[in-house]
Formats: C-alpha cells, sequence, structure tokens
C-alpha cells in the first residue's frame, strides 16, 4: 500500500533549539530519567477512535477532517485498510501502543453475529500489522453508547435485552482484546447514568452494572485474560450524571460491589475538570487507595465548559500528572493514552502529527520537571516537616489508636493553646516555578 502520509519522515528528535515542527524538542525516548527510559515510563498510545475515526464535526456543523486513505464505506476492506494507515502513523510518531473501540475499527453489522465477524476479520488484520511492526495494545473497550439501542444506557438500561446484548458485546471485546494481547480492558461508562431521576431506578441500575462488570472479571478467567480492567470516571456527557462520577464515586462503587481487587481507575484529564477537580486530584484519590492504573492524556478548554478532548500542552498539568505518577511508582499495566482531537479548523493529515508531538514534548519536560522536584526533596520535605508532630509523642499515640477523647481531653487541658504554622503555598508555587 501506498504511504498515507508520504511527506511525513519518522519524527526525529532534534532537541530544544530546533525549529522544525515535525521534531520532538524534548521526547528522546532512550533517554534514561530515574533509572528508565522516557519510553518506559510514559507508554503512549495512540486512540483509535479520534486518530482514525474523528470526522471532527460539532453540533453546528459537518465533520471537516481530510482523510484520503478512507472511502467513508462501512465495508470490512476499508476498516482493513485504516489499520495500514494507522500503524504508518504509530510508527512514525514513535507511539508504541494503542487503544480501540470495536466499534472504531470495525463496523457494526446488520446483526450482531455480523457485527462479531467483521470485528473479528479487522482483528486478523490489526494482528498481523502488530507483529509486524511490534506495536502493542494498551487496552480495548467496547462501545454501548453510540447505536441507538444503547439510548437508555448499556449494563444499566431498564431492559434486560439491552443488558444481555451488551454484555455480548462486551464479550467479543474482550475475545479482541485477548487476542491481541492487550495489556488492559477499560470500561468508560458511555451512557450508564441518567437523564432524569423520574424515570430512572438507580438501586437496580447500579446492581446491574456491577454484574456486568463481575461477569467480565469471570469471563477473563474462564479466557485466561491476563490485563488489567480499568474503570474511567466522568461525571456528564453524555448522560445529566454519569455513575462512575469522579475518582471517588468509582472506588465507592468498586468497594460496595466487592470489585477492588479486580478493577484500577483510568483517569483522564478532561473528565476531572468536568467534575470541578483538578487532574492532579483525581491521581491523589486513586493513588492513596492503590487503583492508580492509566491515563487518558488531554484536556479542555478554560472557557469551554464541555469535553473538548484537546492535545495536552501545559506543563504545569503535565508536571503535576508526572509528580503523582513517579510518587505511585509508575505505570505497570496502564499508560499515557492520547485521547484527544485536533480542533475542527485543523482538519489536515499533519495536524495528527503536530499535535501528538506537542503532546509527547509535554509529557517528556512533565516527566523531567517532576524527576527533578523529587531529587531535590525540598517539596517532600516540606511536607513531611508539616506533618512531623504525628511521628511521635501524642500525634503517633493518636495514629496507633493508644489514645482517646478522654486522654485527648486531658492532654489539652494540660498543654498550653496549640501554635501552628503558616502553609507557605505561594513559597512551593516558587519553588515549582524554579523547575518549569
Ligand atoms: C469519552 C472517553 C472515551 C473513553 C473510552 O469521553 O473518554 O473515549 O476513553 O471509551
Ligand atoms: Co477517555
Amino acid at each position: 500500500m501506498a504511504e498515507a502520509f508520504p511527506n511525513v519522515p519518522k519524527i526525529p528528535y532534534e532537541g530544544p533549539q530546533s525549529k522544525n515542527p515535525l521534531a520532538f524538542k524534548h521526547y528522546l525516548h532512550n533517554e534514561v530519567i530515574g533509572g528508565k527510559t522516557m519510553k518506559e515510563h510514559l507508554r503512549f498510545a495512540g486512540a483509535y477512535w479520534h486518530t482514525m475515526r474523528n470526522e471532527l464535526s460539532d453540533p453546528f456543523g459537518v465533520g471537516t477532517s481530510l482523510k484520503p486513505w478512507d472511502d467513508r464505506s462501512d465495508s470490512v476492506e476499508n476498516a482493513q485498510r485504516r489499520v495500514g494507515v494507522f500503524f504508518e502513523f504509530l510508527d512514525k510518531m514513535g507511539l508504541e501502543y494503542y487503544c480501540f473501540h470495536d466499534r472504531d475499527v470495525a463496523p457494526e453489522g446488520a446483526t450482531l453475529s455480523e457485527s462479531n465477524k467483521n470485528l473479528e476479520a479487522v482483528v486478523g488484520t490489526l494482528k498481523e500489522h502488530q507483529d509486524a511492526t511490534g506495536k502493542k495494545l494498551l487496552w480495548g473497550t467496547a462501545c454501548l453508547f453510540i447505536h441507538p439501542r444503547y439510548m437508555h444506557g448499556g449494563g444499566t438500561s431498564c431492559s434486560s435485552d439491552v443488558f444481555a446484548y451488551s454484555a455480548a458485546q462486551v464479550k467479543a471485546a474482550m475475545d479482541a482484546t485477548l487476542a491481541l494481547g492487550g495489556e488492559g480492558y477499560v470500561f468508560w461508562g458511555g451512557r450508564e447514568g441518567y437523564t432524569t431521576l423520574l424515570n430512572t431506578d438507580m438501586k437496580r441500575e447500579l446492581d446491574h452494572l456491577a454484574k456486568l462488570l463481575h461477569m467480565a472479571v469471570d469471563y477473563a478467567a474462564q479466557i485466561g485474560f491476563k490485563g488489567q480492567f480499568f474503570i474511567e470516571p466522568k461525571p456528564k456527557e453524555p448522560t445529566t450524571h454519569q455513575y462512575d462520577s469522579d475518582a471517588a464515586a468509582c472506588l465507592n462503587f468498586l468497594r460496595e460491589y466487592d470489585l477492588m481487587d479486580h478493577f484500577q481507575l483510568n483517569l483522564e484529564t478532561n473528565h476531572a475538570t468536568l467534575a470541578n477537580h483538578s487532574m492532579q486530584h483525581e491521581m491523589v484519590v486513586a493513588r492513596n487507595a492503590g487503583a492508580l492504573g492509566s491515563v487518558d492524556a488531554n484536556t479542555g478548554h478554560p472557557q469551554l465548559g464541555w469535553d473538548t478532548d484537546q492535545f495536552p500542552t501545559d506543563i504545569y498539568l503535565t508536571t503535576e500528572i508526572m509528580l503523582e505518577l513517579l510518587k505511585a511508582g509508575g505505570f505497570k499495566q496502564g499508560g499515557l493514552n492520547f485521547d484527544a482531537k485536533p480542533r475542527r479548523e485543523s482538519f489536515e493529515p499533519i495536524d495528527l502529527f503536530h499535535a501528538h508531538i506537542g503532546g509527547m514534548d509535554a509529557f517528556a519536560r512533565g516527566l523531567k520537571i517532576a524527576h527533578a522536584i523529587i531529587e531535590d526533596g525540598r517539596l517532600d520535605d516540606f511536607v513531611a516537616k508539616r506533618y512531623s508532630s504525628w511521628d511521635s509523642g501524642i500525634g503517633a499515640k493518636i495514629e496507633s489508636g493508644e489514645v482517646g477523647f478522654s486522654e485527648l481531653s486531658e492532654y489539652s487541658l494540660s498543654n498550653p493553646e496549640p501554635t501552628v504554622e503558616s502553609g507557605r503555598q505561594e513559597m512551593l508555587e516558587n519553588l515549582i516555578n524554579e523547575f518549569i
């Protein structure tokens, strides 16, 4: 097949002085930072749905994206041709991993059995390209939100037939993920939420969602799928309220339904923003629960209140993400998946390259800066010192459970008024800026 991007070379590293828009300025895949290469730390993945399938439409206008290789038909041949283009893209970008939904890679057929056959055919093509290039599948997932049958949800639909269909679709997507050696499998609750409580039995819907996840865990054991399951929190869009609204809500759900041993979180920056949290907040919540699994790397726009899925370019953001990730010991089966699309006005194939270069460079800088901040030690020392009253004396007794209200009343009555120290937020913000 002729190249889809004949004018784009394999993106080289040229360093910070380079003015070449098709070169990395900071991402040098084999540069070692703290004992691991950048590639090993960052585990970048390309998102099939945005890169190959996003037409860049918005509610007021049709798609603008130019994809000369795509005949826009729903044929399996067209789907298979896209795979070749995608792997050329991954190769030229130096992306080691990719992620997909079943329906991005293969067309939905007239029946479930036709859809399954289409998926199997395209999985065969994906496998051939993986084998030929060494690229790997980070995670797979099932699209339980586009087709009208899922208007009331998949696992949380009011219809038990739709639940059954969802299970069938997840089964096929898990089979595909296993066949491709996927390192993970994601559940993003596409329409698992409600539009109005007037027609909703929330308890029943949540019970059913948990059933679907338990079935997935059982099926993984049955087929020998060793990948990590992830839940991806998001508070709204498309529904008014999504049950997996943020990291804390997901963790509560996983604990309530005895799923903590089987799931970690796949956190997405734009979803954190929609939940009125910072991404760092979501990362800390997940890390504290030992459930920081994977990251969908993107960002929203401060003036737009929706899921704009922009490429991450903010160095403060990538630094915060990498700080939390390094503290969590890095990725195991997760990675940094660019769940992001160029703007509608950036409609040419070359824009896909600029977008990913920017995101990868921003994370390379975030990694270097976060590593330097940790090595420097002043930030961690400050926090440790701030809590040092808990390391001995009365603090240690409280933490170990040796004392209760009576002892603490006695203690406070016999001691002077407590003194407290400044939180030094501004000093710490300046400290971070020393490294940016
Ligand atoms: C939607 C979203 C999804 C998931 C996978 O906002 O982030 O693309 O990442 O279903
Ligand atoms: Co996502």
